[in-house]
């Protein structure tokens, strides 16, 4: 298998240079409009990348061409071509999978066929096998993207709705634009990614939420160093956590290293009394007591420091393992739901190779996912959350 990319103005001249190169049975495997950025977008013309495969050449010549001119797509707007690379190798991984496994039924029906017209049982055919083969790959092909999303712990239900609609698809769709319709899908489901946005005029108040030991206050660290050190804001801690004694000089010796204001917030007048006092700032990390869901009165707690701020002002982040099981955290964002409205941070995907309950989480609650956390560095070991690469990883793709 050969597998090269070529990038021209249009599509057709980009089909016809892998033409050239690789023979006419290159398959395009994936199209990508790429539209120049920063200064460049003055003096280059957006252009076409494709990438094409093709087996062997010499064998390639010699069988029936088979080009497959995609549908125009969707323009892309983020640089996602390693993705997107990723993304071809896992769709042909797919579809050699599939195409082994039809050869090998070709070789059953082969021989059941010759049983048949031996016997002089020789009929009605016609097209039919071809026919039955495109939908026995294309049922395969469902299974197999099935397996992949319940393997990576996407709930079944999901699963089976996101692979289900593929059996609308004519059976002849090319395997490679099924796992894209599938991954498009995954993305689309992912929704739009919540980050951290500041105020003109007044400070943000960002309140982290969630249970004992996800990793909130070293989220609050990375964060927080991030956006001091990176995007140069002003930048406050304030700690509510005062039930641990090692919970609240953790979070004073990042203020330290960070050399961020640190103060304690003991109830909620306190808050109330403080917010004043920030005035500055564009940034207020509010760490809170971690908690059971089952614990009434810390809930109130925390629902009584919410309330403190305007909501204008107040951005709330539900910070959740992605290593906890799915029930719990449904519950857990049951309890939070009647709260507040919030956005959901996965943390300790280091931990994990199943990435299934974000998605999960995600159809589950509505809520916007924000950042993932896949460590214990800070401030290293975090982003915003990537649709694209979560898709592919569900997919069962490699980093
Ligand atoms: N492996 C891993 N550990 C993490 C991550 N985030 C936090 N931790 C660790 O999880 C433990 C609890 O973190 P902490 O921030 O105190 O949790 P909190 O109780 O929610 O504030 C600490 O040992 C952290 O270093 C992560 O993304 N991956
Ligand atoms: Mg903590």
């Amino acid at each position: 298998m050969i597998i090269k990319k070529y990038t021209a103005e249009t599509e057709e001249e980009a089909i016809m240079m892998a033409k050239e190169e690789l023979g006419s049975n290159a398959i395009v495997m994936n199209m990508k409009k790429i539209k120049p950025r920063g200064f460049r977008r003055f003096f280059q013309k957006p252009s076409v990348e494709i990438t094409a495969a093709v087996d062997d050449p010499a064998v390639a010549q010699a069988s029936k061409p088979k080009v497959v001119k995609p549908e125009p797509k969707e323009e892309k707007s983020t640089d996602t071509s390693a993705i997107e690379k990723r993304l071809d190798n896992l769709a042909m991984l797919l579809e050699q999978k599939v195409a082994n496994e039809a050869k090998q039924n070709k070789i059953v029906s082969d021989v059941a066929e010759l049983a048949r017209s031996s016997a002089g049982a020789e009929s009605e055919k016609a097209e039919e096998p071809e026919v039955d083969e495109a939908t026995k790959a294309r049922d395969r092909f469902i299974e197999l993207a099935y397996n992949q999303l319940h393997n990576n712990e996407v709930n079944e239900n999901y699963a089976k709705t996101i692979t289900e609609e593929l059996k609308s698809k004519d059976s002849k769709t090319p395997l490679d634009e099924m796992l894209g319709f599938v991954y498009q899908k995954l993305v689309l489901k992912l929704g739009e990614i919540h980050t951290i946005d500041t105020l003109e005029d007044k400070t943000k108040f960002l309140f982290f939420i969630g249970p004992t030991g996800v990793g909130k206050t070293t989220t609050i660290a990375k964060l927080a160093a991030t956006y001091k050190l990176e995007k140069d804001m002003k930048v406050a801690l304030l700690t509510a956590d005062t039930y641990r004694i090692a919970a609240e000089e953790q979070l004073k010796t990042y203020a330290g290293i960070m050399d961020l204001p640190i103060d304690i917030i003991y109830t909620a007048d306190d808050l109330k009394e403080k917010m004043d006092s920030y005035k500055e700032y564009n940034l207020v990390f509010v760490d809170t007591v971690g908690h059971s869901y089952k614990n009434q009165e810390q809930r109130e707690e925390i629902q009584a420091l919410l309330d403190c701020i305007p909501i204008e002002q107040r951005d709330v982040f539900l910070v959740l393992s992605a290593t906890t099981k799915y029930n719990d955290l449904l519950r857990i964002t049951k309890t939070y739901e009647t709260m507040t409205k919030y956005s959901m941070i996965f943390t300790k995907l280091d931990e994990t190779g199943a990435y299934g309950n974000i998605l999960n989480l995600k159809l589950a609650t509505g809520a916007m996912l924000s950042y993932v956390a896949w460590g214990q560095n800070v401030p290293d070991d975090i982003g915003e959350l990537n649709a694209q690469k979560i898709a592919r990883q569900l997919l069962g793709g490699c980093d």
